[in-house]
């Protein structure tokens, strides 16, 4: 009697639970844009194009703001130069430590990445501060990663609240106030690290799985500096090196496998890299395709790919056949972490606007004990096999 009570109690606990469940999942924001993420909602009152003369509040739907933020229109100018609004008719402007959030709803210990366009209006020094407090970062845009003027970034956080804001704040104290960065496209996904895959320690090694990405934005989103491999916007890997690295999707870009892969830009100063699990004093083969991403971009290409203590160059090899060829660095790990990292040898701009940076694309990476070690256990586990099966047939 009591076993059926308890079983029915269960039944109706479970029910709720997934009744609570499907309600928190379907209440969390879902990949994509955010509301009024391109800035083109008409505010009440309609576009105006003075409005940043306005004396009140800029009033942007599903925004709050605080300082000096304008709506901007394509086309418009200022001080002579024509303002860049990176998709669609308008984009925001934030003035000297102006800042605009949003509300979100998300799921608490989750993963999230904001994928955002910016660009800067001068030559000056513009950075921009994004946080989901308490997390933040300051990323620079003095850097133009293309010659369009605007580039797409990606920044990662875990939620430590299901009730977030996200904030872009300008934190430059600028001596010209129309100096200041524009947004555009702000965009959210959830990311899921990827497990490891059976016979391979390196983890996301495909790149498959990173921050959202718009399909009819073709420059790619920017990975800019990030030290922390928990939050990181390209699950498993951080980019070490003060300038960013570029993620490319199969849908402008050529990728060697799958939908996404990663090129290398400004040299030294772009470099990815992950721990991977290894074992001590065990020989280890680092694999992985190098190839151009279809981009116009000037030979030659070649990267730095270190494993352990081990370095080595490789330059691709131009081949009608193919975008890509495999490489491969066999090394001894003599830790049970051993870091794995790539960075593009030469600085490398496009050849159609000759300023644009590109670079190598690196996919598939794969750490593996070496072929001659596997064979060996492939034998051993195989003769205990045999030997067991000959156990029990004997004693059957
Ligand atoms: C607006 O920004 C100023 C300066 O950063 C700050 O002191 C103030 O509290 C902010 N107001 C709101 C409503 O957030
Ligand atoms: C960025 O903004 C966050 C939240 O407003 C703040 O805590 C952080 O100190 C800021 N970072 C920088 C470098 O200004
Ligand atoms: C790009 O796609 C977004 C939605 O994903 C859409 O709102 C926008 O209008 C598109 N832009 C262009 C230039 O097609
Ligand atoms: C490309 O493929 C063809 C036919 O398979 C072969 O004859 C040729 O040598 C290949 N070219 C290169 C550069 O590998
Ligand atoms: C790594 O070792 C394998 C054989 O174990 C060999 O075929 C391969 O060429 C080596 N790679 C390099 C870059 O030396
Ligand atoms: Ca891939």
């Amino acid at each position: 009697m009591k076993m059926i009570w308890s079983s029915k109690v269960c039944k109706w606990v479970l029910v709720l639970c997934s009744f609570l469940l499907v309600e928190l999942v379907s209440a969390a924001i879902q990949d994509g844009p955010l509301v009024n993420g391109d800035f083109e909602t008409p505010p009440t009152g309609g576009f105006s194009s003075d409005i940043g003369f306005s004396d009140g509040p800029t009033n942007i739907p599903s925004w709050k703001s605080n300082g000096t933020v304008e709506l901007v229109e394509s086309g418009e100018k200022q001080g002579g130069m024509i303002l860049i609004v990176p998709q669609g008719s308008h984009a925001v402007r934030l003035g000297n430590d102006a800042e605009i959030s949003q509300k979100l709803k998300v799921e608490k210990a989750e993963l999230y990445s904001v994928t955002f366009s910016a660009a800067r209006t001068c030559a000056q020094l513009e950075a921009l501060n994004v946080s989901v407090p308490p997390a933040s970062q300051t990323i620079d845009l003095q850097t133009l990663y293309s010659v369009q003027g605007w580039d797409s970034y990606a920044w990662a956080f875990e939620a430590q609240d299901e009730d977030v804001s996200i904030v872009f704040k300008n934190p430059g104290m600028e001596d010209d106030p129309a100096c200041g960065p524009i947004i555009d496209d702000v965009a959210i996904k959830k990311l899921i690290v990827p497990d490891k895959t059976k016979g391979n320690a390196v983890v996301n090694g495909d790149f498959e799985e990173g921050p959202f990405m718009f399909r009819n934005e073709s420059l790619g989103v920017l990975l800019p500096t990030n030290l922390d491999e928990d939050t990181s916007s390209l699950p498993g890997w951080i980019v070490e090196s003060n300038r960013a690295v570029r993620y490319i999707d199969s849908y402008h870009y050529t990728v060697p496998e799958g939908k996404r892969a990663v090129e290398l830009l400004s040299g030294k100063e772009g470099i990815i890299s992950q721990m991977v699990e290894t074992k001590p004093n065990k020989p280890y083969r680092l694999t992985f395709s190098l190839g151009h991403a279809s981009d116009t971009c000037k030979q030659p290409l070649a990267v730095m790919a270190f494993a352990g203590d081990q370095a080595q160059n490789i330059h691709y090899t131009p081949n009608s056949n193919s975008t890509f060829q495999t490489a491969n660095l066999n090394f001894t790990a003599k830790a049970d972490r051993t870091r794995v990292a790539f960075y593009s040898i030469y600085y490398n701009t496009r050849s159609d606007d000759m300023s644009s940076l590109c670079g190598p694309v690196v996919d598939d990476v794969r750490v593996q004990q070496s072929w001659s070690n596997r064979v060996g256990l492939g034998w051993l586990v195989l003769m205990l096999g045999c030997t067991f099966q000959v156990l029990v047939f004997v004693s059957v």
